[in-house]
């Protein structure tokens, strides 16, 4: 075999010396070998033409109509059908019609104001219009639940709206006793017991398991199956392929019973799954085998790779003029630490095919959810906001509901409020925001518009381009006492009778103790801990504060757990060596903006 390094002196095999590990029976047997795990599998699998699809879905169109989704007048998906007329993404909508005369385009669906939900108009205008996405979100999480369902043991990690990692670990080793019983037990005569390598693995038909990359550069799609190539195959690879046959199934039910093509990646970890998934588009799956990786990876552009594309990726071009990951693996790892800081390590793995991130489902809890437009025309006068911020309530209303069909108590702590003046960096004013079970779009544009009028102030004009409307702080709230299903028959509060608009003035920001706009009025509804999502403790109010009216009851806990925040980020600052903290929530003044070092600074936003 002639070497992929030719030419480049200093790069040898030895960057993957783990290609072919000996797998032993403590490998297999062991439970908890995470990233290191020699027999790890993981797949990205990303949903083809998607915001494209389910208008496809939506519309219960035959897959072959070539359809477009597109936003004011650019295109923002494209389905497979048209991009056989030649259509891409960056085409404005004039110039596909002209390509695709019976090119189906479809507006996203838009928020008007006065509406409460988003639908799809007639008149669209981006003055009077704001983009909903809600449609996109709902399919999403449809397909991720199929994921977790059809994996109970697997991980599942939601890695944009519709993309996922899977890691396939747990449910491959199952496969793998279940078919191999022989592995459960260690022979007798093995000779180092436990730190026995595994018997050889049986051969692998991979047929119909997609297209399996090869060592030669090339793929196996339409030649025989059982290719094999340096001896045989490794139990990586049979686990491999078990991956395959797993994920080619969920592919199949996703298709059967929600109507989207799937495209995946399956390989040893997240980055080369990400690399892999969209070698062959739409609806199919490529398997990197880990004798493959060099081959792969060795021409592949740099700058095309997530991370190293940008400022990194232009500075790293620049010095070594070069542009291949083949290039750079001449470069050594001392070099690369010392011109990027330590934390460039992962830059020296990644172009080795090593990435040791875990897969791992993101907290729903950890998000914030925003809402936000901006503005083709700037508000001028302060009370034309008032429109703009009922629009953005819509939007939060929804999926604050849409969230609470799976989590009831789910509890946004705090309401932020955004807005960019002309080019001035956005000024923000936030405000806690009280427990509500009827969380609906008068109640959160309510608490929105004090928000607003402390932001415009006196001002008579304002020159406003953006607005956003934010909930943070979202977690479950703990009921004391009685039961959740308890709190849930307690009294709706009524937004427009308990929110007096002609007391506006008089009243605070949504404060819990001057306004009805909390827990309702019953004694056996408050709150009284929150499970911290960063250090999974409970925080309780200590006995003498969670008793008393739920209104001072329900403030303490927001203060407690605003503290508590602040905690955790000063925490993370003093840790944080690159600089890289969790963006700050809200806007608030004790937190310093950190000079990034390293590597971090390759990262910031303009
Ligand atoms: N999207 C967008 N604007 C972009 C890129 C994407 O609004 N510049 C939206 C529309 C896409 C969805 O995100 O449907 C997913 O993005 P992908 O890049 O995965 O693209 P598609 O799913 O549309 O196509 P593909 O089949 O190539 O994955
Ligand atoms: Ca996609």
């Amino acid at each position: 075999m002639n070497s992929p390094w030719k030419g480049k002196a200093k790069a040898t095999n030895q960057d993957y010396d783990d290609l072919r590990p000996t797998i032993t029976y403590r490998h297999l047997l062991s439970n908890n070998l995470g990233v290191r795990d020699p027999l790890r599998v993981v797949a990205l699998c990303d949903s083809d033409a998607f915001y494209a699809a389910c208008e496809r879905v939506r519309l219960e169109l035959d897959p072959s109509v070539p359809i477009v989704v597109q936003q004011w007048e650019s295109l923002i998906a494209v389905s497979y059908p048209a991009r056989e007329f030649g259509i891409s993404r960056m085409d404005k909508i004039k110039d596909a019609k002209k390509k695709c005369p019976i090119l189906l385009a479809v507006h996203v669906a838009t928020y008007k104001e006065g509406e409460k939900k988003p639908g799809y108009w007639k008149d669209v205008d981006t003055r009077t219009h704001k983009v909903s996405l809600d449609l996109y979100r709902r399919e999403s999480n449809k397909i991720i639940t199929m994921f977790k369902e059809a994996l109970p043991t697997g991980e599942v990690e939601k890695a944009s709206i519709d993309e996922a990692f899977i890691d396939f670990t747990r449910p491959v080793r199952e496969k793998l006793l279940e078919r191999y019983p022989y592995l459960a037990q260690v022979p007798a005569d093995a000779p180092n017991g436990m730190d026995s390598p595994l018997p050889p693995p049986p051969a692998i038909n991979w047929d119909d398991l997609g297209t399996v990359l090869l060592p030669e550069g090339t793929d196996s799609a339409g030649e025989q199956s059982n290719v094999e190539v340096d001896g045989g195959a490794t139990w990586h690879e049979v686990a491999l392929s078990i991956a395959a046959e797993l994920m080619r199934k969920i592919r199949e039910d996703v298709h059967s019973k929600l109507g989207y093509t799937t495209s995946a990646g399956i390989a040893r970890n997240k980055f080369l799954a990400k690399l892999c998934a969209s070698y062959k588009k739409p609806n199919s799956q490529t398997i990197l085998r880990n004798d493959a990786i060099p081959n792969y990876l060795h021409p592949i552009p740099f700058q095309k790779i997530r991370f190293l594309g940008g400022k990194l990726g232009d500075a790293l071009a620049k010095e070594y003029d070069v542009s291949t990951v083949g290039d750079l693996l001449t470069v050594s790892l001392d070099e690369i630490q010392s011109k990027f800081g330590e934390n460039a390590l992962w830059v020296y793995e990644f172009l080795r095919g090593i990435d040791r991130t875990e897969v791992k489902e993101k907290s729903a809890l950890f998000r914030s959810m925003l809402a936000s437009k901006n503005l083709p025309k700037p508000i001028t006068q302060p009370s034309d906001g008032h429109q703009w911020i009922r629009v953005l309530a819509a939007e939060l209303a929804l999926r604050l509901n849409d969230a609470r069909e799976s989590m009831p108590t789910l509890w946004p702590k705090t309401i932020v409020l955004h807005a960019r003046k002309g080019y001035e960096t956005s000024r923000s004013k936030q405000a806690t925001f009280p427990f509500v079970r009827n969380v609906t779009v008068d109640v959160i544009a309510t608490a929105a518009d004090k928000l607003w009028k402390e932001l415009t102030g006196d001002a008579k004009i304002v020159n406003i381009t953006s607005v956003q409307l934010a909930f943070t702080g979202l977690e479950k709230a703990e009921m004391g006492q009685k039961s959740i299903e308890g709190f849930f028959t307690a009294r709706d509060i009524q937004p427009q009778t308990s929110l007096k608009r002609s007391r506006e003035e008089d009243e605070p920001l949504v404060s819990l103790e001057n306004t009805n706009l909390a827990l309702p009025k019953s004694s056996d509804v408050e709150a009284v801990s929150f499970k911290c999502t960063r250090c999974h403790k409970t925080i309780a109010l200590r006995e003498g504060q969670a008793t008393g009216d739920p209104n001072e009851v329900a403030q303490r806990l927001a203060m407690l757990r605003s503290e508590h925040g602040d905690f955790h980020f000063a925490q993370e600052l003093a840790n944080s060596n690159d600089g890289s903290v969790p963006v700050p929530r809200g806007s608030s003044p004790k937190r310093k903006k950190v000079e990034p070092k390293g590597i971090a600074k390759f990262f910031i936003k303009k």
